[in-house]
């Protein structure tokens, strides 16, 4: 739930309510990306700190500097912080910045892609290499030719090819590419640039990578998003539109692109036959977490569907210090999946 409507809440209340519990206490964790390699689950979250930034609807408060792996044996086991995986002093290419990542596998190695605004103040997403999925991670002294905006999330589909998904409206500056270059107009406003509310909504981008996983193999395409009829859902559309946070999964043979609605807070999926979409909106994954930002991944661990996710329940509701959580998915006879409400009987509590 947004955080200016929580101010009167006892979060010890609401913490005995939520469907989860934090899965790490003594470092705040967000934007989860979450894979198992080898058997063993390994999370791949933003590290949030408090640089003492003020908030603002660019995401200036979002000042992180490094990335942890957690790995845990299980989804109920105890999660273990493998330390500095990679920090933006080790990326020649980043200033600042460091915001959701997500990891790979190919052939041994692993591969880290991240977010960071350049010294330009442009955001760009970078890759970096280990031979272990806690890291360390050696970062490429470049960042990836031709990618722009956040939050990547890497899908390898089954016949070997890897394709990254990515993008984030307002301070993750996907409305300031639309014609292919950065516009560097002064228009800092976070709504600047974007589509009319009546004109079709800013897609999420997807592009498959190379066989070194190292840079695009293609231009970006975007991931269209179709309501019940076939049409793009709008720019207005707030409670189903795309703002942050892709993931990608396949169950049962179908392309399933989940994404966070970002300023109305759930986290959304549609369902396609290919990677490349057209997708046709499905519905609702998680209603609103304490905390403005909704960020998640899905995966399976022994025949059984979870979503990792976040909220600010730990640290009373600051925006920007969030906890990673984990709770089941299921899926209906026909594939959908159901809502997740992440406190039970809420109302009770407001
Ligand atoms: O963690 C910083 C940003 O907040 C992420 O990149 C977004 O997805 C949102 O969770």
């Amino acid at each position: 739930m947004p955080e200016e409507s929580i101010g009167h809440i006892d979060f010890d209340e609401l913490n005995k309510k939520a469907v989860s519990q934090p899965l790490i206490k003594h470092i705040y964790t967000a934007d989860p990306s979450a894979h198992v390699f080898n058997g063993k689950i390994y999370i791949y979250p933003s590290h949030d700190v408090d640089e003492g930034e003020a908030f603002d609807d660019l995401g200036s408060h979002f000042a992180m500097e490094d990335y942890h792996v957690i790995s845990m044996d299980t989804p109920d086991s105890e999660a273990k912080d493998n330390g500095i995986a990679l920090h933006v002093r080790d990326v020649p290419w980043a200033e600042k910045q460091l915001w959701a990542p997500d990891a790979t596998e190919k052939d041994g190695r692993y591969y880290l892609f991240f977010p960071a605004k350049d010294y330009e103040g442009i955001f760009k997403i970078g890759v970096a290499v280990s031979d272990s999925p806690t890291g360390p991670f050696t970062a490429q002294a470049q960042a990836i030719k031709k990618s722009f905006s956040i939050d990547p999330a890497v899908f390898k589909d089954e016949t070997g090819n890897y394709f990254m998904y990515f993008g984030g409206i307002w301070g993750g500056q996907l409305q300031r590419w639309r014609n292919g270059t950065f516009n560097a107009s002064d228009e800092e406003s976070p709504t600047a640039h974007l589509p009319k509310n009546e004109e079709p909504a800013l897609c999420g981008k997807v592009a498959k990578l190379t066989t070194d996983l190292l840079e695009l193999a293609e231009d970006a395409k975007d991931v269209v998003i179709v309501d019940e009829n076939g049409q793009p859902l709008l720019q207005g559309d707030t409670e189903r539109r795309f703002f942050e946070a892709s993931w990608m999964h396949t169950f049962n043979g179908k392309y399933y692109f989940s994404y966070s609605t970002g300023d109305t807070h759930f986290i959304c999926y549609a369902i396609a036959d290919n990677p490349y979409g057209p997708f046709t909106y499905a519905g609702k994954i998680l209603n609103p977490v304490v905390g403005w930002t909704s960020h998640h991944s899905i995966v399976e661990f022994n025949g059984e569907w979870y979503l990792f996710y976040h909220d600010s329940s730990l640290s009373q509701g600051v925006t920007h210090l969030r906890s990673i959580k984990v709770t089941k998915i299921q899926h209906d006879e026909q594939g959908f999946i159901k809502t997740i409400d992440p406190y039970i009987d809420l109302k009770a509590l407001i």
